[in-house]
């Protein structure tokens, strides 16, 4: 098998496929800049996305790894998680070797965007794959003559057998806004979190390697330059007011986002910010901090 990078049809929409030589794979919308499916070296799909998503650009597509900016979900005036998931990306840049593979995607402010947000920016995401691992980089450019704030996210929707039987670890001793109830600011005293209801919770501050573990396979998470960590389910009330979701659907995802949502950042004219995730199929082991090891 050869590494390689090719344009494809995904569920009618053009996207970029990108596989390793190993048998690794990734597909990109370019709808959103969106990765749609991750496929690690012998491995099974490790990304969520809905037989309901939606791939004509009326909504964003559900699943995969969303771009949110220049707003986090509903924190300012703007669409929900901004403008950037329903606009049309471009190929700016690939690289393809016998052991990785990736490509750049771009994207820049245009009338539609600055019709709601007066600033000119550069989105450039890249997105990378090796055997067992996919990285995703985001980098935000202000290329207009004003400062802007932004806050963002990788919205990832990490595939999983049974939400009940998850447990998410290195999240122990944060603080976080539980968005799911009042938004009231709480401390994480349990050595792992798990699923039994609604749960849309927003940690600041999370600098560990998170690690997923879904009894039959493990994603590690580690993240930089993004502060905060969001994890999302709808549960079931909510995952059946999601038109584009099946009613059974919140049991086979976790939303585990890196993410920009406590303090929104600021980039003067020129600057640019970059964040990156990176997952990893059942990493060799969890830097993952329980009750303790603080
Ligand atoms: O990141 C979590 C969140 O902000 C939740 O509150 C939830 O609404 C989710 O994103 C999905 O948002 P969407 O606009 O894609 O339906």
């Amino acid at each position: 098998m050869l590494s390689l990078i090719e344009t494809i049809s995904f569920r009618g929409i053009p996207a970029i496929r990108l596989q390793t030589r190993q048998g690794s794979q990734a597909a990109v919308s370019l709808l959103g800049g969106q990765v749609l499916s991750w496929l690690p070296a012998g491995g099974r799909e490790r990304l969520y996305l809905s037989e309901q998503a939606v791939f004509d650009g009326s909504r964003s597509i559900r699943g995969g790894v969303p771009v949110c900016f220049p707003q986090f979900s509903g924190l300012g005036d703007l669409p929900k998680h901004g403008l950037l998931r329903t606009l049309q990306w471009q190929v700016c840049d690939q690289k393809c070797t016998d052991d990785y593979v990736w490509v750049s995607l771009e994207v820049t402010d245009n009338a539609e965007t600055r019709a709601l947000w007066p600033h000119a920016f550069r989105a450039e995401l890249t997105i990378g794959v090796e055997a067992d691992h996919l990285g995703i980089e985001l980098e935000i450019e202000n290329t207009g003559d004003q400062a802007f704030a932004f806050t963002g996210a990788l919205h990832s929707y990490l595939r999983v057998s049974e939400v009940e039987a998850v447990a998410l670890t290195g999240l122990y001793g944060l603080e976080y806004r539980d968005a799911a109830n009042g938004n009231v600011h709480k401390l994480d005293t349990a050595p792992e979190l798990t699923v039994e209801g609604e749960v849309d919770r927003v940690y600041h501050q999370a600098k560990r390697q998170l690690l997923l573990d879904d009894g039959s396979h493990r994603i590690g998470i580690q993240q930089e330059g993004f502060p905060d960590v969001v994890v999302w389910n709808p549960w079931e009330e909510l995952c059946r007011e999601l038109p584009d979701m099946s009613d059974a659907d919140f049991r086979r995802m976790l939303c585990v986002e890196s993410a920009i949502a406590q303090n929104p950042l600021t980039l003067e004219p020129g600057e640019s910010w970059w964040g990156r995730q990176a997952l990893t199929d059942n990493p060799e082991m969890s830097t993952a901090v329980t009750e303790g090891e603080q």
